[in-house]
């Protein structure tokens, strides 16, 4: 880092202009949280004492009823990631035509219902929650819509009660794509357990993570059992396959970390809160920039550290992103630029964005910040000071900017 001691980075200290950057390793979004070295490794030894290393052991059956418990629901059927376990519960609720869901999501909640051929029709997003919006729904129904998925985007709940009002009503299945939002609750109650089935990710990026991982959720008996066989080629008993099934399992390894992250959800926790109300202090007041607020009234995991920028007040969202990155801090730009702008979705629905407003802005103006145990407050402060130097000084940073593309030098590309 540079100077500690020094009060604030002046314009003149920023990258941007050829000085060291704020951070001389880059500072990621989505370093993964590692709980207890020595447990997890004491588990793979004795994993591999056992010789059992994957198709449904002991630590992935240990894993599935910790994970059902923590949420307080019946099943849990744990998956290799969170996109076949998407998949598997869109084939087991038997989808079929088109189902609805926002464009304002990673590319996966789509893609499971293309790779199965069923339509993915894109609805617009709530301008605060960025979750979907169920007055959007109504009029994409057609007589080929048979589901909607629901995603708790950054953690924060959808309108469960609308959307379970309009599913009740339509007489379509609801799922929920939690993939961001496990230990976050919806009206005090763990997201989870909602819809026919919620699905999570345990991917080396999310706040708890299993290396790649996720697991389908569901109070259903009859469903969870379908999705045990599904995940398992379809198997029931050996020799004897009943549905279409893949392969869907989890490892033991997987398990293993799995068990080993659930043991630090709290420390987790506490330390993506702490830094989540450093940010607040830091980016408190500059202007055009609005840090995402987390809902203290429900439990969640603060994971995300959102943030929107208002181009009007000075910087627009891809150069402040191009100043940040210069200085090795690699904020992202989920969900740019929308599902709807990525194929093969862009070729099938060419002018979708013009019943996606909402997603349209939000998608110009949405960058994520680094948040986890490898950030700490100083970092935080560092990253504050950038931000606010760059949009208080935003005319100077933009035609710097502007010099080094016309040099064609990104500086926000700069190995
Ligand atoms: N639904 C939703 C709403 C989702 O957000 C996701 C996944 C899914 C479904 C599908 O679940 P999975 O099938 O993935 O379980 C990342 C993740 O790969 C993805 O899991 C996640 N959402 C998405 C929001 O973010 P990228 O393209 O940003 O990944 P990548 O490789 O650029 O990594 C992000 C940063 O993390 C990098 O700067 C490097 C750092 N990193 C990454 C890994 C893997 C590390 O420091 N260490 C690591 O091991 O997609």
């Amino acid at each position: 880092m540079k100077d500690q001691l020094k009060p604030k980075i002046r314009l003149p200290d920023l990258a941007i202009f050829g000085k060291e950057p704020a951070f001389a390793e880059k500072v990621h979004v989505g370093r993964p949280n590692i709980g207890n070295r020595e447990r997890l490794l004491g588990r793979i030894n004795d994993m591999l004492d056992r010789n059992w290393l994957t198709n449904d052991g002991p630590y992935v059956q240990e894993f599935e009823k910790r994970i059902a418990e923590f949420v307080g629901v019946r099943h849990c059927v744990a998956i290799c990631n969170g996109t076949v376990a998407l998949e598997i519960a869109i084939r087991a609720l038997g989808l079929t035509g088109e189902v609805i869901l926002p464009s304002f999501t990673f590319i996966a909640t789509a893609h499971a219902l293309q790779w199965q051929e069923i339509t993915p029709v894109f609805c617009d997003i709530d301008p605060q929650t960025h979750t979907i919006d169920p007055a959007g729904i109504e009029r994409m129904i057609t007589p080929r819509t048979t589901g909607i998925i629901g995603v708790h985007t950054w953690g924060r709940a959808c309108n469960v009660a609308a959307l379970e009002a309009i599913a009740r009503r339509r007489n379509l299945q609801l799922l929920f794509d939690a993939a961001h939002a496990f230990g976050c609750s919806y009206k005090g109650k763990a997201i989870g357990g909602f819809g026919r089935c919620e699905i999570y990710s345990f991917h080396a990026t999310k706040f708890f993570n299993t290396f790649e991982g996720g697991a389908v959720l569901t109070n259903d008996d009859a469903l969870a059992e379908k999705m045990r066989l599904m995940r398992n080629f379809g198997f029931r008993g050996n020799d004897n396959v009943i549905y279409i099934g893949t392969n869907g399992k989890m490892t033991e390894v997987c398990a293993a970390m799995g068990l080993t992250s659930l043991e630090s959800v709290d420390e987790f926790v506490a330390i993506n809160r702490r830094n989540y109300l450093a940010y607040r202090r830091e980016l408190n007041g500059i202007p055009g920039v609005t840090l995402m607020a987390y809902n203290e009234s429900e439990r969640t995991n603060y994971q995300y550290i959102v943030v929107e920028v208002d181009e009007r007040e000075g910087l627009g969202r891809d150069e402040l992103v191009r100043v940040l990155t210069a200085e090795n801090v690699l904020a992202r730009r989920y969900f740019f630029p929308g599902c709807h702008r990525m194929e093969p979705y862009r070729s099938y629905f060419p002018h979708a964005s013009l019943t996606l407003p909402v997603t349209e802005k939000v998608c110009r103006r949405v960058t994520v910040l680094p948040n986890g145990t490898s950030v700490d407050e100083r970092a935080i402060t560092l990253i504050g000071q950038v931000i606010r130097t760059a949009i208080a000084e935003a005319g100077a940073v933009r035609a710097q900017l502007a010099v080094s593309v016309q040099h064609g030098v990104m500086v926000a590309d700069r190995p």
